[in-house]
C-alpha cells in the first residue's frame, strides 16, 4: 500500500486518536500550530495508514515540536535540515509514508537551499511549512517571510527586506503540488494535507499558522477568517500553472487557500527511478560467487 492508495470511503481503519500522542503540547494557548496538528491527525485518519508506517520529520522551532505530538515515528531534528533527513528515510524505506514539518525560518531561511533540491529530486514527501512570519521559538525575531516594515526585537527600525514568497519559490523550482491552508478553515486545511499526502511526488503545503505571542494582529485567526478567500470559489483550476504563479504572487497581500497547482501528469519520483534502475541492473549482475572466483583466480 502506498501513500496515494485510497482507503474506500467509510472503511477508515483508524481515528484521529490513533495519531495523537499522550504528550501535552507546550505551544502557547491559541497558537495556530494546534490547528495544524488537529488537521494532520484528521488527514492521517482519512488516508488510513497505520501510525507505525508513517514518519514525521521536523527541524527546530515551535512548529517543529509537532512530531512529538503524534504517534508516528518522529524526529525533531536539526534547524533547517528536516528535508535531507526525510529524503534519507524515504529512500531507505520507500514504503513508509514520510511527512516533513517545520517553520518558515526552518524552511526558507537556514533550510532554504534544501527545499530547492528536494523539489528537483522529487522524492515522494509531503512538506508542511507552518508559516507564522516570525521566529517563534527564539522569541520573535524577523523570519524570511516577515513583511517589510515589521518591527521586532531584531529590527527596531522595521524590516528593510522583501519577504520570501514560499508559494512562488516552490512553484518556480517545479514542485508538482503547491497549496496553502489556514487553521481558520480546518476542513479545508485537512483536505489539503490529505491531498498532499495522496499526491505521488513532492508536495508543498504552506500553512498560515498564527503566532499569538509575537505575530502581528493581521495574521491572527480572527483576521484570517475575514481575509480568507478559497481558490476553489474563485474558479481556480489547479492544473493551470500560469494562473497558479499569478495567484501565488499575491502572497502577503491576499490570503488565498486551496490547491494552487497540482501537476496533471506527475513526474516519476526519485525512488521509483532508483527502483527501476536497480531492477534493470540486477538482471545483468554477476552472481556473488562468480565475483569471488574472479579474485581467487587472479
Ligand atoms: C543551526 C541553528 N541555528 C539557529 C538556531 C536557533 N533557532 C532555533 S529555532 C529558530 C527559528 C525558529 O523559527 P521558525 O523556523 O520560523 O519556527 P517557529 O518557532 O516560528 O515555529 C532559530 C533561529 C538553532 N537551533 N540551530
Ligand atoms: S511563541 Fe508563537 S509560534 Fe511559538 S508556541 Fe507561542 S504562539 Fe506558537
Ligand atoms: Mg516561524
Amino acid at each position: 500500500m502506498t501513500a496515494s492508495t485510497p482507503v474506500p470511503a467509510g472503511s477508515q481503519p483508524f481515528t484521529t486518536k490513533d495519531y495523537r500522542s499522550n504528550l501535552k503540547p507546550i505551544w502557547c494557548a491559541g497558537c495556530g500550530d494546534f490547528g495544524v496538528a488537529t488537521a494532520l491527525y484528521r488527514a492521517l485518519a482519512a488516508v488510513g495508514r497505520p501510525p507505525h508506517e508513517i514518519a514525521l520529520v521536523s527541524g527546530i522551532g515551535c512548529s517543529s515540536r509537532i512530531p512529538g505530538y503524534t504517534n508516528c515515528y518522529g524526529f525533531n531534528s536539526i534547524h533547517g535540515r528536516a528535508l535531507p533527513i526525510a529524503q534519507g528515510i524515504k529512500l531507505a524505506n520507500p514504503d513508509l509514508l514520510v511527512l516533513v514539518a517545520g517553520g518558515d525560518g526552518d524552511g526558507f531561511s537556514i533550510g532554504g537551499n534544501h527545499v530547492a533540491h528536494a523539489i528537483r529530486r522529487n522524492v515522494d514527501l509531503t512538506y508542511i511549512c507552518m508559516d507564522n512570519q516570525i521566529y517563534g521559538l527564539t522569541k520573535g525575531q524577523l523570519s524570511p517571510t516577515s513583511p517589510r516594515g515589521l518591527k521586532t526585537v531584531s529590527s527596531s527600525y522595521g524590516s528593510f527586506e522583501e519577504p520570501v514568497n514560499p508559494l512562488l519559490y516552490c512553484l518556480a523550482y517545479g514542485a508538482g503540488f503547491v497549496a496553502q491552508g489556514a487553521p481558520a478553515d480546518m476542513d479545508g486545511l485537512t483536505a489539503l494535507i490529505e491531498a498532499g499526502i495522496r499526491y505521488p511526488g513532492f508536495a508543498f503545503i504552506n500553512v498560515q499558522s498564527p503566532c499569538v505571542t509575537y505575530g502581528e494582529e493581521k495574521f491572527q485567526l480572527k483576521a484570517q477568517k475575514l481575509r480568507l478567500e478559497k481558490l476553489e470559489a474563485l474558479g481556480h483550476d489547479p492544473a493551470d500553472f500560469m494562473k497558479a504563479t499569478e495567484r501565488a504572487r499575491a502572497y502577503g497581500e491576499k490570503l488565498y487557500t486551496g490547491i494552487y497547482y497540482r501537476c496533471p501528469s506527475p513526474a516519476a519520483t526519485f525512488e521509483s527511478m532508483a527502483r527501476e534502475r536497480r531492477q534493470e541492473l540486477q538482471s545483468r549482475a554477476a552472481s556473488r560467487s562468480s565475483i569471488l572466483d574472479l579474485f581467487q583466480t587472479a
